[in-house]
């Protein structure tokens, strides 16, 4: 139950906010929107009729922000992602109006559960992972602080694929989440435009001798909006996320259909409706492929034609663009815009250059999310040339500005010139796509301190060299609304009972925790809270997998997408460590632990999909061996989302952050598990040794090689068979494998993986083992102390006040978009009249 204190009933609401109010409009949208009656209807038309009630309420705040927007001509940031991972927006929803309580008693009274309509809800997983989960806890954070945004992106039929796991490998279904309806979008057809893609380019003189350019496109995809609410946490603020549907200009083409090709006529509709069809499913990039550049411009496009409509809505010129619109590009998937803008202004508007230049790059913002030399984005120029001839030649134009810019700063240095030009000429030629990010942007920024410290020294070095100014940091942060208040409401009232809610707004608050920390009743509080979430996953694992887990055990959990350098293969080989030992001496006292792994590998990547075949092949082994006597429990959970991931951070006690020092930008899941109260067992990466600063090192569990020693290790001449053969343990552990002891007498399955680990083991597993383990042990020791343990996860969560994506949201505004917030008061009602 959430208290009436955190949740509390806003004001001057004009569909009303009463338990009695939200039952007679329930009912009402069951009759005349789902078109049903109480013995008819399904669990999704009640679903469907409570969002529909909760959307009124938003919709409320939906035009008083518009119209306030639109009569102030507001500076406006536009967040330009090709993910969204959104989550499900019902509770969410239901928390920020402050009416969660009074929703859960009307559906009560009307004999329904509310947590079972939360359930029915199918997420729009638009979005792999961290980079699309960022940008819409960006979304949270910007309409609580009222600051004017728009989200831009695209609306993908088929989101992330649903996965099954079918004899311990990975199965992929599609993910239909659109199939029932989605109550939470407006169409927007009369503000769809048109994107040009393929054929050529004519330079002209017109008939007034003016030079000027015009593409002559072999395609043309229609962009139709679909508009859904992001309301602020008790604000009346509610921004938009616009996302774009692809379409055919004409349904029908019908030359064709006229002569007869019924087939052929629509065939183009299918064409252009494939762009915005479903979500490339890697965590980094699919580099090469059409289809996802032609997404890109599509969205891009459409994006940028849409902000320059507001302008003329607005009555502003277009030199005033830079003044009106900040865009912050999310990765590098947007990163064409630069070149989209500039054909707009010059081609279609007539700017001269220089000016459109000028706009441009004060206009854009940059944000890398990456270093894995795999993931920056390059495109070969003749894939690049024939969807977007235009942009070919901006680009190039650019290019030559750019480096007659490099040649004045750094005369005499051709290979800088070569290694910071937007083209590389290498081998095969191609567009990099990050450095068209930098040059056409006034800012650029890491993720975390570390990652921005790499981007400087190393990934981005020329253009730091060039552009001090341009970069700053910006430590990511997630929204404590749906991952604290949420996920979490037994904590959350729990924090709250002692240092009431203002934390779930300015979570630096939650310091005040701290003078609770030796205090034995809110402890034993602490700890009941903690039991019981972990028995309320357990009791979910019974269920769905048959698997008896004790809530009493310590919950070992790493649910993140798998990768080799996220290294979940390191925790494979602790748990067949702690085996081998049980094994070994069968009375072994250690502590009883329960291994949790969530994540879904990219659909074409071998070697993660072996890593899941691996966790499930162990969990069938240990979890069946007599000799281990229930005191390890191995558990792969399928299908992780962002629905599921609520349930599972609030029940862990320790977090896995083990990447390789160095590969993990930031992470947010490490601030989400410690924001339930997890401890974090990690290395220096990304964001984990900001976490382990705020924390305290002595409520951390740190482990492993530094980024530095990483690198040096690797120049020296890394030697991972030196490892295997002088560590008993983990030979045994790898034999263990090697054998086939877990593949059913099949030494051959596992033979990818081990031979990658014994030939380059490029991600450092072997030389990190033995500090892992070590580590390890001294975490399950701390546990048994299990007043020591809840101490450091009191102080965990005391400390988190960092990571708030409010935080994060605020210095980009101060630091790059130069934005401040305009407050919103219900005001317009709706209208007797027109
Ligand atoms: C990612 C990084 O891998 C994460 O470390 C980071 O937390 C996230 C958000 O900044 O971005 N980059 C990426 O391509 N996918 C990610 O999750």
């Amino acid at each position: 139950m959430q208290t009436q204190d955190t949740h509390k009933q806003p004001e001057n609401d004009l569909n009303g906010s009463s338990v009695a109010d939200l039952k007679r409009d329930f009912l009402n949208k069951l009759f005349y929107v789902q078109g049903k009656f109480p013995a008819l209807a399904s669990l999704n038309d009640y679903y469907m009729a409570l969002s529909y009630t909760v959307r009124d309420r938003l919709l409320e705040r939906w035009i008083n922000t518009a119209a306030i927007y639109t009569d102030s001509g507001a500076r406006t940031i536009c967040y330009l992602s090709a993910e969204f991972l959104m989550g499900p927006q019902l509770g969410n929803n239901l928390i920020n109006l402050g009416i969660y309580d009074q929703a859960q008693q009307a559906v009560e009274e009307l004999g329904l559960d509310l947590d079972a309509l939360l359930e029915q809800e199918e997420e729009p997983g638009l979005g792999n992972g961290g980079l699309g989960r960022l940008a819409a806890c960006y979304l949270d954070s910007m309409a609580t602080l009222e600051i004017p945004s728009i989200g831009y992106g695209i609306r993908y039929e088929f989101g992330i694929f649903e996965q099954d796991i079918r004899d311990g490998w990975q199965v992929e279904r599609t993910d239909k989440w659109l199939r029932f309806g989605n109550p939470w979008e407006i169409s927007r057809p009369e503000w769809a435009v048109e994107v040009k893609l393929g054929g050529h380019v004519d330079h002209y003189t017109d008939e007034q001798g003016r030079y000027r350019v015009r593409w002559i496109p072999y395609e043309v995809v229609k962009g139709v909006p679909y508009d859904n609410p992001i309301l602020g946490y008790k604000t009346n603020t509610a921004n938009t996320l616009r996302l774009w549907t692809a379409e055919a200009p004409e349904s029908f083409d019908f030359a064709a259909f006229n002569s007869g090709n019924y087939a052929g006529a629509v065939h183009k509709k299918m064409v252009s409706e494939n762009v915005s069809k479903v979500l490339y499913p890697n965590d980094d990039s699919d580099r090469g492929k059409r289809l996802r550049l032609t997404q890109q411009i599509f969205f891009v496009s459409c994006s940028l034609q849409d902000t320059i409509r507001i302008m003329q809505v607005q009555d502003l010129p277009l030199a005033k663009f830079h003044e009106k619109f900040v865009i912050q590009l999310n990765d590098t998937h947007p990163a064409i815009s630069i070149a989209e803008l500039m054909r707009l202004l010059v081609d279609e508007h007539y700017m001269k250059w220089d000016q459109a230049w000028a706009i441009t790059q004060r206009t854009f913002a940059y944000t890398n999310h990456t270093i894995l030399p795999e993931a920056l984005e390059r495109w070969p120029i003749a894939l690049f040339s024939s969807l977007l001839p235009r942009h070919m030649e901006i680009i190039y134009e650019i290019n030559h500005h750019f480096i007659d810019d490099v040649r004045m700063k750094f005369p005499d240095d051709p290979d800088r010139i070569a290694r910071m030009s937007l083209i590389d000429e290498s081998g095969e030629k191609y567009v990099r796509m990050a450095h068209l990010a930098c040059v056409g942007s006034h800012a650029i920024n890491g993720v975390a301190a570390l990652h921005t410290e790499l981007l400087q020294q190393d990934v981005l070095s020329d253009f730091y060299a060039l552009y001090p100014h341009k970069f700053s940091n910006k430590t990511n942060g997630v929204t404590p609304r749906r991952f604290v208040v949420l996920s979490n409401p037994r904590l959350t009232d729990l924090i709250s009972s002692k240092i009431g809610n203002g934390w779930i707004k300015h979570l630096d608050e939650l310091k005040k925790l701290e003078a609770y920390v030796d205090d034995i009743e809110f402890q034993q509080e602490w700890q009941d809270i903690k039991y019981n979430l972990k028995r309320d996953l357990a009791n979910q694992i019974v269920k769905d997998y048959g698997i008896n887990v004790d809530p009493h055990s310590l919950f070992d959990i790493q649910a993140k997408r798998i990768h080799e350098y996220k290294r979940q293969h390191l925790n494979v080989l602790h748990i067949i460590t702690l085996y081998n030992r049980i094994k070994a001496n069968p009375d072994i006292d250690i502590t009883p632990q329960t291994f949790l792994f969530g994540g879904k590998a990219a659909p074409g990547y071998f070697m993660a999909k072996l890593i899941i075949k691996l966790i499930n092949s162990v969990a069938d082994v240990v979890n069946r061996d007599p000799d281990v006597r229930d005191r390890i429990k191995v558990v792969f959970l399928k299908d992780y989302s962002v629905k599921f991931a609520q349930h599972v951070y609030p029940a862990a006690d320790l977090s896995e952050q083990i990447s390789t020092a160095g590969k993990e930008a930031s992470g947010t899941g490490n601030m989400k598990f410690a924001m339930n109260g997890a401890l974090t067992i990690g290395t220096l990466d990304g964001a984990n040794i900001e976490i382990r600063e705020e924390v305290g090192a002595e409520n951390f569990f740190l482990f492993g090689l530094t980024e530095q020693e990483v690198q040096k290790m690797s120049a020296d001449g890394y030697s991972p068979i030196d490892y295997y053969h002088t560590n008993l343990e983990l030979k045994l552990a790898i034999d263990r494998i090697a054998s086939g002891f877990f593949s059913h007498g099949d030494p051959e399955l596992f033979k990818p993986l081990l031979h990658t680990l014994f030939d380059r083991d490029p991600y450092f597993l072997f030389a990190d083992y033995q500090a892992y383990i070590d580590c390890q042990h001294q975490a399950s020791l701390v546990y048994r102390d299990l007043e020591r343990w809840t101490r450091m996860s009191i102080l965990n969560v005391a400390r988190m006040g960092k990571f708030s994506s409010d935080r994060s949201i605020r210095e980009y505004c101060e630091d790059i978009w130069h934005i401040k917030p305009v407050k919103v008061e219900l005001n317009t009602s709706m209208p007797d009249n027109l």
